[in-house]
């Protein structure tokens, strides 16, 4: 088909040049939650993010992840933020609030922001399964979230270089006007 029949497509790129970044994880599950950290790190390094570009914040559980991740969002000093936790079933239905409000927090955060935010609270059944996807075997959701922030990263500036009615809804510190 050439070209000109061909839609438009639009598309982040997985280059971290010039951006930057945030990552708010919580300490709760802290086994599993600072492998995911790692490979988010390492993610960020290979799409090439230098430390510089990154800031790392700290909270106590998953629950407390979507104000932070807001407050980080509204400084105006990270283009994507990636969420990080470990959810894990317990006898009570305890987790369930805890896994649907951190997931409807961060959703809040990124869509009254237009920061993308990154999901990567894993919500297990069993620590095994953690394990699983923490890179304790072999896949990584870590580092998937990382390509994806930078991909989301990419794609969200080049949206907003377009210009059009809601383009400049938030200031530069990332605030609604
Ligand atoms: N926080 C987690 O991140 N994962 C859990 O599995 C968890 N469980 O099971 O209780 C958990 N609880 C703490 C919660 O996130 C808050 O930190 C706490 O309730 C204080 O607000």
């Amino acid at each position: 088909m050439p070209d000109a029949d061909k839609p438009k497509e639009l598309r982040g790129a997985l280059n971290a040049g010039g951006l930057r970044f945030g990552i708010v994880v919580s300490r709760f599950n802290n086994f599993i939650t600072d492998r995911l950290l790692g490979s988010a790190l390492d993610a960020l390094s290979a799409a090439g993010a230098a430390p510089s570009q990154i800031e790392i914040v700290r909270v106590p559980g998953a629950f407390e992840i979507p104000v932070a991740a807001r407050k980080l969002a509204e400084t105006g000093q990270a283009d994507s933020i990636i969420c990080i936790g470990c959810v894990l079933r317990g006898e009570t239905s305890h987790y369930e609030y805890i896994a649907s409000e951190t997931a409807r927090g961060i959703q809040l955060a990124q869509i009254e922001t237009g920061i993308p935010m990154i999901f990567c609270v894993l919500t297990c059944d069993t620590l095994e399964q953690a394990i699983d996807r923490a890179g304790l075997k072999s896949e990584n959701k870590g580092y998937e979230s990382g390509l994806a922030a930078v991909e989301m990263a990419s794609l969200t500036r080049r949206l907003s270089q377009r210009g059009g009615a809601s383009a400049n809804r938030f200031n530069s510190s990332g605030k609604a006007e």
